[in-house]
């Protein structure tokens, strides 16, 4: 099954270009201030994937302090706030909570897509980065077997992500002599 989770050792040893310049970033999140924003809107399920966030950011070395939790009353309105926190609010990244539950509801496809556009525009427009930790499932039992369930939990991955990318972004951006 792919997977986007972090495998230090797949890192530099894994390049196949010998003498390549390999950036990977790290878990370390010592020091990193972190946003969160939730949304309310199926909070039984935002509710743990906020739990697996904030368990997996505190593992990984953020201090309570550095941790900005926002709650929004729906996934559309997760990007107005993201991008409020990533702008203003002082966050290295912005980890961005919900549940979009297709059920009978014809709001699903703007709700799910307004999400994910959204908050791809907040790292687009800020260079700060948004991860997207926003469930788009089509029934609630494939909503709680993701937010903590037997597929894991979304929320502490989006969380980890944010971290790989504040590390990475951090390496990228140390100015380097022209070769
Ligand atoms: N918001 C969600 O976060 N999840 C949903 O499943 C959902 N559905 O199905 O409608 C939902 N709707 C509310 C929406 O996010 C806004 O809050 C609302 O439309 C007001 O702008």
């Amino acid at each position: 099954m792919p997977s986007t989770r972090y495998d230090a050792a797949a890192g530099a040893a894994g390049s196949p270009i010998e003498g390549a310049n390999v950036h990977t970033g790290s878990l370390d999140a010592t020091g990193m201030r972190i946003g969160i924003v939730v949304s309310r809107f199926n909070d039984i399920i935002s509710t743990r994937l906020l739990e697996g966030a904030v368990e997996a950011l505190r593992r990984r070395g953020v201090a309570a302090g550095d941790l900005e939790v926002v709650w929004v009353p729906g996934a559309f309105e997760i990007p107005i706030a993201a991008r409020e926190l990533a702008s203003l609010g002082g966050v290295d990244a912005v980890v961005c909570l919900g549940a979009v539950i297709r059920g009978d509801t014809a709001h699903f496809e703007y709700v799910a897509g307004e999400a994910a556009e959204g908050i791809a525009s907040v790292h687009a427009t800020t260079g700060v980065p948004a991860t997207f930790g926003v469930l788009t499932v089509d029934t609630f039992e494939q909503a709680t077997d993701r937010a903590g369930g037997k597929h894991g939990n979304k929320g502490a991955e989006a969380a980890d992500t944010a971290v790989e990318m504040v590390s990475l972004l951090r390496d990228l951006r140390v100015p380097r002599e022209a070769g």
